[in-house]
């Protein structure tokens, strides 16, 4: 952080003395995120609570060799954080977290549905709000590459074509 005189510190050591590898800062429905490689656990999300502490926000595919890559699209929508991601095991698909109050929260993520099953990816991607929806594109293998919505009151998606 900087003071009135531009003199810069570091703000957080998130690599534990290894070499820093920041990918991306977002701010989202008013907190930072921070996608960054830890030495421990991989590349992986975390926010700047309400401290000016760096906090873990999910660690979506636990172990360092095993990282979750990148975490893409984050959107704040009814409350929540999405984003798409893979945690090694579903391939990259759309998740919601609670949005951080403070640094004791726990954060509950859940993945929103595994729209193309199994470890293939759905890659749902262009997240965008509109009229109270979230509506994104994802690749389905018997649907291909569509329009689908989510509705805050539930967490199924659906496919536009009807
Ligand atoms: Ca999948």
């Amino acid at each position: 952080m900087c003071n009135a005189q531009m003199e810069c510190s570091i703000l957080a050591d998130i690599a534990s003395g290894g070499a820093a590898s920041i990918i991306s800062i977002t701010p989202v429905g008013g907190v930072l995120y921070i996608t960054a490689v830890n030495n421990t656990i991989g590349t992986e999300l975390f926010y700047l609570d309400a401290r000016g502490k760096v906090q873990l926000m999910a660690d979506m595919n636990p172990g360092r060799p095993s990282g979750s890559g990148t975490f893409q699209d984050l959107t704040f929508f009814a409350g929540k954080l999405y984003f798409s991601a893979d945690d090694g095991t579903h391939g990259r698909e759309m998740w919601s977290c609670e949005q951080p109050a403070s640094s004791d929260d726990q954060h509950t993520c859940e993945m929103v549905q595994d729209l193309q099953p199994g470890a293939a990816h759905s890659s749902p991607g262009e997240f965008t709000l509109y009229n109270d929806k979230l509506y994104f594109r994802a690749i389905n293998a018997t649907l291909g590459d569509e329009l689908w919505e989510l509705d805050p009151r539930g967490t199924r998606s659906t496919d536009l074509r009807g």
